[in-house]
C-alpha cells in the first residue's frame, strides 16, 4: 500500500483544499492528513475559524482522506514519515523547496495551488459584504 501524507490547517474548507487532497490521494492508495493544531496555528500566526476538533471531523468526512493526525510542530515531519511508513509527501507549491530535506525519507511532490481561492480571501470577502 502506497501511503501519502500532507499537512495543513484546512480552515473554512474550499475547492483549493479539495483539489489538493484529491490529487494527493491519487498519488497513492492511502492519504494521511497532518492537521495543524490550534496551538501550532498560533505558531504559524494563523487563527482558524474552526477549532481543531471541528476541522478534523470535516476532513475525516472527505472521501480522499483516510486518516487525520495532529500537527503540533514544524519538526515532526521526519518522524511522521517514518512512523506512518509514508512513501510520498505532498504540499501545495507555495511551499516548493521548503521540505526537500524529506527526500532522504520519501518522495516529495509539490502540487500547483488552485488560483483565486484561499481561506484569507473568503474571510476578506465576507467582511467586505458585511460592510456593504
Ligand atoms: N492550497 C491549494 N490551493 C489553495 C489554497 C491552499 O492547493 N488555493 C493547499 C496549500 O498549498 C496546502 C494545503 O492546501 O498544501 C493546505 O493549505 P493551508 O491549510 O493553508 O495549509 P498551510 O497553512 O500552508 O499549512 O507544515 C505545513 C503547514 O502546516 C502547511
Amino acid at each position: 500500500m502506497k501511503k501519502v501524507i500532507t499537512y495543513g490547517t484546512f480552515d473554512l474548507l474550499h475547492v483549493g483544499h479539495i483539489n489538493l487532497l484529491r490529487r494527493a490521494r491519487e498519488l497513492g492508495d492511502y492519504l494521511v492528513v497532518a492537521l495543524s493544531s490550534d496551538e501550532f496555528n498560533a505558531i504559524k500566526n494563523k487563527k482558524a475559524y474552526y477549532p481543531y476538533e471541528d476541522r478534523k471531523i470535516i476532513l475525516e468526512a472527505i472521501k480522499y482522506v483516510d486518516e487525520v493526525i495532529p500537527e503540533y510542530t514544524w519538526e515532526q515531519k521526519i518522524d511522521d514519515v517514518k512512523n506512518h511508513n509514508i512513501d510520498v509527501f505532498v504540499m501545495g507549491d507555495d511551499w516548493k523547496g521548503k521540505f526537500d530535506f524529506l527526500k532522504d525519507y520519501c518522495e516529495v511532490v509539490y502540487l500547483s495551488r488552485t488560483e483565486g481561492i484561499s481561506t484569507t480571501k473568503i474571510k476578506c470577502d465576507l467582511k467586505a459584504k458585511d460592510s456593504e
